[in-house]
C-alpha cells in the first residue's frame, strides 16, 4: 500500500511536469491563416528572436504557462514595451499591446 507521503510525492511530480510553459509564435496574424509564414514553438527563453525572425510576428498561441514578449531583445523591462500573455489565442498582437512587426524576445514567468 502506498503511504500518503508517496501520493503527495506523485502529485508533485505531475505539477511539475504540467507546468512547463510552452508558446507558438507565427509570423502573420491569425496563426498565418491562408498565408505562408514560419512559427516558432518554445519552452525557452528567447533574448533574441533572431535576424530571420525579428520585427516580424504578429501573433501567437500560448499553450501553457504566461509569457512576457517584449519589443526590444534581451528581455529587458527598461527597453521598449512589454506585455504579459498567459494561455489563449491572440490572433494580433498589436491588439494585445506589442506593435505588429516589433517582437524581438520572449521568455515564460516563473
Ligand atoms: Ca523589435
Amino acid at each position: 500500500m502506498p503511504s500518503n507521503n508517496d501520493k503527495l510525492g506523485a502529485t508533485e511530480i505531475s505539477r511539475g511536469a504540467t507546468a512547463l510553459s510552452e508558446i507558438v509564435i507565427y509570423q502573420h496574424t491569425r496563426w498565418n491563416e491562408g498565408q505562408y509564414g514560419w512559427e516558432l514553438r518554445t519552452n525557452l527563453t528567447w533574448f533574441y528572436i533572431g535576424d530571420d525572425k525579428n520585427d516580424q510576428a504578429s501573433s501567437c498561441v500560448v499553450v501553457s504557462g504566461t509569457w512576457r514578449l517584449y519589443t526590444e531583445t534581451g528581455c529587458d523591462e527598461n527597453q521598449g514595451t512589454y506585455k504579459d500573455f498567459g494561455p489563449g489565442s491572440y490572433e494580433r498582437l498589436e491588439d494585445y499591446g506589442i506593435p505588429n512587426d516589433s517582437l524581438s524576445s520572449f521568455k515564460p514567468l516563473p
